[in-house]
């Protein structure tokens, strides 16, 4: 199989050929369906989005609240490395507009951020070449695609002092419109310091911030960050300290909305590498982290930790048993939902309160409370998002479709169960057996049921190869908060 699974966050094959491709569109076919278990046959519309004719990756999809659906990553351009490239499209998912970021180094700009503030601007950042090396960069828009902050060419940059190589992990936005962005910076001739950013909507970097962690040879870096309704800041990633090797610790650390520290944690579970990959707040008071621990048997294992708002120390942790790894968190502020894999042939969905109890409504799947496992046919299936839908939960990924003649590679896999954890949606993308793999990396939902997954479809036509950001949706018809009792219409043009 291929490399996917061991390389699943950043980059992409390298081998297309140079070839440009015109959109693709369709619209699929009306399949009403009346009852659950559903297998549905195509996406109500996909569209294809190819930058520069060559290998670009579908990263982060939002919808806003009229449903429409930006779709963000990186499109490799003729001339100037890795860009961020970003779609606008209507509820229907038709083209609405595209903008590309280049940074004032024209080198590789790798997109790793997309948020929508409350008013519905939208806003992309990754890790920038800016002219003395890696920056961090954030790019707003308004919401018919002109910036945000007009001058020069429209980004905020953050260079730290020394021109340090500065890289962008992840970002929100929080309530107040402050844009938070995690990472690291590296010390010339050092290794890197956990690094946190907040802008302010006019683009100032807010006083208080940046804020960093480390120093000497030890080394940090944040890989994922939240928010709460209070402005307060969480970041979570990795410590490793000096002279060390293979054992990486869980790192967590709160700050107040203005960078005063509020609380930090640092685990080993048994010697080996621990990190953090996914932070979500819930309602209330708990802050849910996915975290990878590896035992000393040489087992990943996928964790589920709480830790509270505004004060130190933390709740509870979960870690499961079986061999497993998570890429994603979320909550619907009753229980946390973590996706990953499980052994090399899972997607898993395993579901925890804010009590660190699990699920007793899941447990009647014969996989453990709290707990669905999607058996597909083949190995190496992978969650890499998840996203309530409803009281429901649905997830992305790839997986091998077990319907195609010839196995052997793996397509966009999006699912949904409902809230008793029945399987309502299981739909893999593109069908037809193409000699490609794809994987779904981003899953967002809006109204009611309308699913849009984004990611990296690796396109064949003829004898050439090349990646594109495809983006899938799907409507589901009727109460996706009780589907079991609905009318569920698939496949309708939307
Ligand atoms: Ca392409
Ligand atoms: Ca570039
Ligand atoms: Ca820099
Ligand atoms: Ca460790």
């Amino acid at each position: 199989m291929g490399s996917w699974i061991a390389n699943p966050l950043h980059g992409f094959p390298n081998g297309g050929k140079i070839m440009k491709l015109a959109t693709l569109r369709y619209v699929g076919i009306g399949i009403p369906i009346m009852a659950m278990a559903i297998m549905l046959f195509a996406p109500n519309a996909v569209d294809s989005f190819d930058y520069q004719g060559d290998n670009d990756l579908g990263y982060r999809v939002v919808t806003d609240r009229e449903g429409n659906v930006y779709a963000a990553g990186t499109g490799l351009s003729d001339s100037n490395g890795k860009d961020f490239i970003l779609v606008k499209y209507n509820s229907s998912l038709v083209y609405q507009w595209d903008v590309s970021y280049d940074g004032p180094g024209h080198g590789n700009d790798d997109l790793t951020g997309l948020a929508l503030d409350s008013s519905g601007n939208v806003f992309i950042s990754g890790t920038s070449t800016g002219s003395s090396g890696l920056d961090v960069a954030v790019v707003g828009f308004y919401p018919n695609g002109t910036l945000i902050w007009g001058t020069g060419d429209g980004a905020q940059r953050y260079n730290s002092s020394g021109s340090q190589p500065d890289i962008a992990n992840d970002m929100v936005i929080d309530v107040s419109g402050n844009i938070a962005i995690c990472g690291s910076t590296t010390p010339t001739g050092s290794y890197a310091d956990g690094l946190v950013i907040v802008f302010e909507p006019d683009g100032d970097i807010k006083s208080g911030w940046p804020q960093t962690i480390g120093g000497g040879d030890d080394e940090y870096v944040f890989n994922c960050i939240s928010t709460s309704s209070a402005n307060r800041v969480v970041a979570a990633g990795y410590f490793l300290p000096e002279g060390v090797s293979e054992d990486k610790d869980f790192l967590f650390k709160q700050w107040s909305g203005s960078g005063s520290g509020i609380s930090e944690y640092t685990y080993d579970y048994q010697g080996k590498n621990d990190e953090a990959v996914d932070i979500a707040y819930g309602i209330g008071t708990n802050i849910a982290v996915a975290v990878n621990v590896y035992t000393s048997g040489n087992e990943n294992r996928g964790s589920v930790w709480h830790f509270s708002d505004g004060d130190d120390g933390y709740g509870w942790q979960q870690i499961y048993a079986s061999e497993s790894r998570f890429n994603a968190i979320t909550t619907d502020g009753t229980y946390d939902y973590a996706v990953g894999s499980e052994g090399e042939e899972m997607l898993t969905v395993k579901l925890v309160d804010a009590n660190g109890n699990y699920s007793t409504t899941w447990a009647s799947a014969g996989d453990g409370v709290g707990i669905r496992v999607y058996h597909g046919s083949y190995s190496d299936a992978v969650a890499m998002s998840v996203h309530t839908l409803g009281s429901g939960v649905t997830l992305t990924g790839a997986a091998v479709n077990p319907n195609d003649t010839t196995p052997q590679y793996a397509h966009y896999l999006t699912l949904a169960y409902t809230k008793n954890g029945g399987l309502l949606v299981e739909q893999y993308y593109p069908a037809g057996d193409p000699t490609t793999n794809d994987i779904g990396y981003s899953v967002n939902v809006f109204g009611r049921g309308y699913i849009v997954v984004t990611g990296d479809l690796y396109e064949e036509v003829e004898e050439d190869q090349f990646h594109n950001m495809g983006t899938l949706l799907y409507i589901l018809a009727g109460d996706e908060n009780d589907p079991s009792s609905s009318t569920i219409e698939v496949g309708s043009s939307g």
